[in-house]
C-alpha cells in the first residue's frame, strides 16, 4: 500500500508479509529506508488498507479481519493505536478501498459487493454514512484501485 504514513508529503509504502508483520518503509526523499515492524497478526485480514482516515495528514490503516469487521487503526506518535469497528459485514465485498472521494480530507470507502456494485460509503466525521451505489458491473474487475 501506498501512503503517506508519515505525513511529510511524500508517500511510504506498507505491506504485509507472509508472516502477518504490517511493515512500514519510510519515504527518505529518495528511496525506501528500511522497514519498521507496526504491527502483527495482519495475516489472517481480507484486506488491508492505508489512507489518512483521521484527517490528521498521517494515513492510518483500515482492515476488513476475517469475520468482515472493517476496523479503524488510528496512526498515534509513532504506530497504530487500538482499533475502532466501523463497519461490519464486509467479508463478502471482493473489493474494498480507501481514500479521500469526497475531498474534505478524511478518507471514504468504497467497496465492490458480492453483485458488483460499487459502493461509496462517505465518512461523516465521526463514522461512516449509508453506501450510495455510483457504479454497477464491478464484479468481474480483477483489481479496483
Ligand atoms: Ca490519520
Ligand atoms: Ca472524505
Amino acid at each position: 500500500m501506498a501512503a503517506d504514513f508519515s505525513g511529510d508529503g511524500a508517500a511510504d509504502i506498507l505491506g504485509v508479509d507472509t508472516t502477518g508483520n504490517l511493515l512500514y518503509y519510510p519515504h527518505n526523499g529518495s528511496a525506501l529506508s528500511a522497514p519498521v515492524r507496526i504491527g502483527h497478526g495482519w495475516g489472517f485480514f481480507k484486506h488491508v488498507m492505508a489512507a489518512d482516515f483521521s484527517g490528521d495528514g498521517k494515513a492510518d490503516v483500515l482492515g476488513v479481519d476475517a469475520s468482515g469487521n472493517l476496523l479503524h487503526y488510528p496512526h498515534v506518535g509513532s504506530g497504530l493505536g487500538s482499533p475502532v469497528r466501523i463497519g461490519t459485514g464486509w467479508g463478502a465485498f471482493p473489493h474494498v478501498m480507501a481514500s479521500d472521494f469526497s475531498g474534505d480530507g478524511k478518507a471514504d470507502v468504497l467497496g465492490v459487493d458480492a453483485s458488483g456494485n460499487l459502493l461509496y460509503y462517505p465518512h461523516n466525521g465521526n463514522g461512516l454514512s449509508a453506501p450510495v451505489r455510483i457504479g454497477h458491473g464491478w464484479g468481474t474487475f480483477r483489481f479496483v484501485l
